[in-house]
């Protein structure tokens, strides 16, 4: 349990508690992987607040921790009660971004604590995940590891006639083989004009001679995500694709190159746009260059048009600009790095120059 951290937050914040509800604030805090459950802390103690299906799991991972287990004729309402009492907790601090609106007003009528004592964490314990220790970069590096496997696996079977829900089957099957926990998000492959769609949902559409195929895939390893894309062509390139290819890499080729502590999320997000704008395709970039990753695919800072949180050492940013044209098709190239002292380390080692198969 992450006590000392978390008796800061309390002494700033002027709370007697905090009711976390975020599974991946949850596991970081006290390392209990188990979902649908809580964890209060005071400055004297973490209590995890579960079910029965996860109490062996959180008495063996919660480090530290109490466990309480709900019970028929004891909700979380009455748990929470029971340590407010024990504590006269008269401030909450909650994380209403990881809470519905109707269990929070269920929880502040049984746990007799009124809604004006509930106070709003915003994103105060995200925040702790933001920096990645060298354990965490191990298994970050490890997880993005078994991506690059599959990815040099996945090219002998890339071939017309397969379908993208085949291809994205067997990315996932070699991820599992090769130690990943599952995946850390809907695996995307994306064929054709399909790719013209950046978070396409595979098909049954078989890949065709000409296509591009564009694959954005991670696992999870120990907890933590990895996150890759690669971008390939059946068969030889047509002039066009060849065009669109070069821009996105040298777009992310100057972003991996310039990307260093002390930027905003904004400044590294130019520095893939403009490579794209001079081109002439700047409308066809429409998402953001890339965000953090942890315990979840998505996490703060991104680097984007609207983050202006400054970059330090330790955070993880992926690196994916992209160029999508309707009805023709797109090209995503996608990098995880980790910020370090004076630039990045690339945590992806596949490679990068157009593939045509
Ligand atoms: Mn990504």
């Amino acid at each position: 349990m992450k006590l000392e951290q978390m008796k800061v937050l309390l002494r700033e914040r002027k709370l007697d508690a905090v009711l976390a509800a975020c599974p991946a604030n949850i596991r970081y805090l006290s390392g209990f992987a188990g979902t649908e459950s809580y964890l209060y802390v005071s400055e004297k103690r973490g209590v995890i607040l579960t079910d029965s299906r996860y109490t062996l799991q959180a008495e063996e991972e919660g480090k530290g921790c109490e466990v309480r287990t709900i019970r028929r004729d004891l909700g979380y309402g009455k748990l929470l009660a029971q340590l407010l009492k024990e504590e006269q907790v008269e401030n909450l601090g909650f994380e209403e971004d990881a809470m519905l609106y109707g269990t929070v007003r269920e929880l502040q009528q049984e746990a007799g604590l009124p809604p004006e004592c509930w106070r709003m964490l915003g994103d105060a314990l995200s925040s702790f995940r933001k920096i990645k220790s060298p354990e965490e970069l191990d298994r970050m590096e490890r997880a993005e590891r078994i991506g690059d496997e599959a990815f040099s696996y996945i090219l002998n079977e890339l071939k017309p006639g397969v379908t993208e829900l085949q291809i994205a089957a067997k990315l996932e099957y070699f991820m599992r083989s090769h130690g990943a926990e599952g995946t850390s998000f809907d695996t995307i492959v994306a064929s054709g004009y399909h790719s013209a769609m950046p978070h396409a949902v595979p098909t049954e559409k078989p890949l065709e001679n000409g296509d591009f195929v564009t694959m954005d895939f991670g696992c999870r390893y120990q907890g933590y995500c990895s996150d890759m894309t690669r971008t390939v062509v059946i068969g030889k390139a047509d002039p066009r694709q060849k065009e669109i290819y070069q821009i996105v890499l040298e777009a992310q080729q100057a972003a991996l190159e310039g990307l260093r502590p002390g930027m905003t999320g904004t400044e590294g997000d130019r520095l893939a746009r403009d490579v794209i704008e001079k081109a002439g395709y700047g409308e066809y970039f429409g998402h953001g260059l890339g965000h953090s990753v942890g315990l979840e695919i998505h996490e703060k800072p991104a680097l984007s048009t609207r983050d202006e949180t400054v970059l330090l050492p330790g955070m993880i940013e992926t690196v994916e600009p992209g160029i999508y044209i309707p009805g023709f098709g797109g090209v995503r190239i996608e990098d995880m790095v980790v910020l370090t002292e004076t630039g990045i380390r690339n945590l992806t080692t596949s490679p990068k120059e157009l593939i045509e198969l």
